[in-house]
């Protein structure tokens, strides 16, 4: 899977950087440049965006006032955005992990075309948008689905998924408070 070298440039990324926020975001960025012009990534987009959200919280949310909240579905209606509508309860498998991420991740596309016309922030330009409050707040909703989903497949009868990402040694904290 293409995730794990990028995994591995946000671990090295994180260490050197957990005191220099600004040093996370200036590493971060030809990072997140490079992944988004990867060809197939599969469920390997919300394991990507949810280290990078793990790490922003720890590195620079400490240091941004006021806090950044993910985006309401009010915020995103009012920017022209339609909320994001899957049902996580069914979100179980495998199989259905990676049709959650792949149309999440669709959906997440359109959203930053509308957000950056809203908020006349270059939110298309994965170089500049994690400069920007409103990047975040969009990856802070999502991320916050994708935890609603890793407790459904962890708890769930099919936990395939579950130890796949532990395969792949991709913890993430919904895993690490229930291990497989
Ligand atoms: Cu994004």
């Amino acid at each position: 899977m293409s995730y794990a070298p990028f995994r591995d440039r946000l671990v090295a990324l994180a260490g050197p950087t957990a005191q220099d926020p600004g040093g996370y975001l200036e590493g971060l960025s030809p990072i997140h440049d490079d992944w988004h012009t990867e060809a197939s990534r599969g469920y390997g987009f919300l394991l990507f965006h949810n280290r990078v959200v793990r790490n922003f919280k720890a590195i620079v949310g400490p240091v941004v006032d006021p806090a950044i909240e993910p985006f309401t579905e009010q915020q995103f209606r009012d920017m022209g955005v339609a909320p994001f509508q899957v049902d996580l309860a069914g979100v179980d498998t495998f199989e259905e992990l990676v049709a959650f991420s792949t149309s999440i991740e669709s959906w997440h596309n359109t959203a930053h075309m509308a957000i950056g016309t809203a908020t006349g922030t270059p939110m298309m330009d994965p170089r500049q948008n994690i400069f920007f409050r409103a990047f975040w707040q969009l990856h802070f909703f999502i991320d916050d689905t994708f935890a609603v989903t890793l407790q459904a497949g962890c708890q769930g009868s099919d936990r395939r998924w579950c130890r796949r990402v532990h395969g792949n040694r991709s913890e993430t904290h919904a895993e690490r408070r229930q291990p497989t």
